[in-house]
């Protein structure tokens, strides 16, 4: 049986930190997989999740099962953290996941269910799993412009005009903010012709938000959510509370989806719930649990947002810093674009050798198309890394 196998490749990102430890040198510098890190490097426990997890510890008398949804409560939690508090959620299902990924394949084996036939077109580039996990329900992949490395802008233009390539009923793979890897968005502006192509052109929004409260902030980062919502008949949001919980372990996240009417979500909501079913049939608890014990207490929904509100400052100075060392390093202006992106992510625009000089040499770990996790940049050594850079060049 198993001599048919051949090993399967390493998942890159996630190989990165096996490398990285193994690295003796007290200078190495991890900037590899998309995991928020203080100014210590630590990846600490939130104290909103910590309160809540106190509160569950004694509260709980049970671990028989919840539900196949998970946890209501969380469900509808979610749906106002995305949509709005006052939003009107008659048309939408939302139910919990293993993780973002979670909801990913979810969303893809429902919409396999639904158009087998559909090509979903993913941005240029996109995370490097989405491929794979769409691949796997069966869909075949496109591409549509996005990225332009020379500017570090998105070609919105190019964007507009690569999705008509797109037929009738295909899907659009968007990611709703904090763009995964390249760290460039489109502006609310950008986004409104784009909106109304899909509604013209009968595509469907699949949006991944791994990164709400990572980019502009909680509600900013769902502007694009809420403005296809208010104009779509149809979508699906992949959401993830690994990164604005830092829960990344426990695998919390959310299938959304928004159905013409209140009985068509109801109807599509049971299907995901059959999917998952077949996939896991129920998701795991305890962090669903700690999120919405946060989001349905004011006290601790406030200190949540304030200790998020800290980590996406730290990332927006960490991008302003690192842009000024490498304008420094560099006598350029080349990397100004680090402090206009938004998110973990950023490419610094070097080729596969120079990531693997960066990593020989200097001990500093990024993905091989240069995509470096802002998070994982110290405040005192922003000029030794620049400097790094600037060797390869
Ligand atoms: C990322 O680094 O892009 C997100 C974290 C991640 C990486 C690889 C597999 C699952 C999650």
């Amino acid at each position: 049986m198993f001599e048919t196998l051949d090993p399967a490749p390493p998942d890159k990102i996630l190989n990165l930190s096996v490398l990285f430890k193994n690295d003796a040198r007290p200078t190495k510098m991890d900037l590899g997989v998309g995991v928020y890190k203080n100014s210590q490097g630590a990846t600490v426990i939130m104290r909103a999740v910590r309160e809540a997890e106190k509160r569950l510890y004694e509260s709980q008398t049970t671990k028989t099962y919840v539900g196949m949804a998970g946890d209501e409560g969380f469900n509808k939690a979610m749906l106002q953290l995305v949509f709005g508090e006052k939003a009107d959620l008659s048309r939408m299902f939302a139910c919990q996941t293993a993780g973002g990924s979670g909801a990913l394949r979810t969303i893809a084996d429902l919409l396999a269910k639904a158009r087998p036939d559909a090509t979903i077109w993913l941005s240029d580039p996109t995370w490097a799993n989405h491929v794979p996990i769409l691949k796997a329900a069966g869909f075949k992949t496109a591409t549509y412009p996005y990225f332009d490395p020379a500017s570090g802008t998105v070609k919105a233009d190019a964007m507009l005009e690569g999705l008509k390539q797109a037929k009738a009923g295909d899907i659009i793979l968007l990611h709703g903010c904090c763009h995964n890897p390249t760290g460039a968005n489109l502006t609310i502006q950008q986004w409104a012709p784009v909106v109304d192509l899909l509604v013209e052109r009968d595509l469907f929004p699949f949006v991944d938000l791994a990164y709400q409260g990572f980019g502009d902030g909680l509600e900013e980062d769902a502007a694009a959510v809420r403005l296809l919502a208010s104009k779509v008949a149809e979508m699906a949001v992949a959401t993830s509370c690994s990164k604005n919980f830092s829960v990344y372990r426990d695998r919390v996240g959310a299938v959304i989806l928004v159905g013409k009417d209140a009985e068509a979500a109801k109807i599509a909501g049971s299907q995901a719930l059959a999917t998952t079913r077949v996939l896991y049939s129920m998701p795991p608890d305890h962090a669903a649990a700690a999120v919405r014990i946060i989001l349905e207490d004011d006290a601790l929904r406030a200190d949540w947002k304030s200790e998020l509100e800290a980590m996406r400052l730290r990332m927006l100075n960490l991008r302003k810093g690192f842009a000024e060392a490498l304008r420094r390093q560099s006598n350029s202006s080349r990397f100004d674009f680090i402090a206009d992106h938004r998110g973990m992510f950023s490419r610094l625009g070097l080729t596969e050798a120079q990531v693997d000089r960066l990593r020989d040499e200097f001990g500093i770990y990024m993905v091989g198309d240069s995509r470096f996790n802002v998070a994982g940049l110290k405040e005192d050594r922003l000029d030794d890394l620049a400097k790094a850079v600037v060797a390869t060049l």
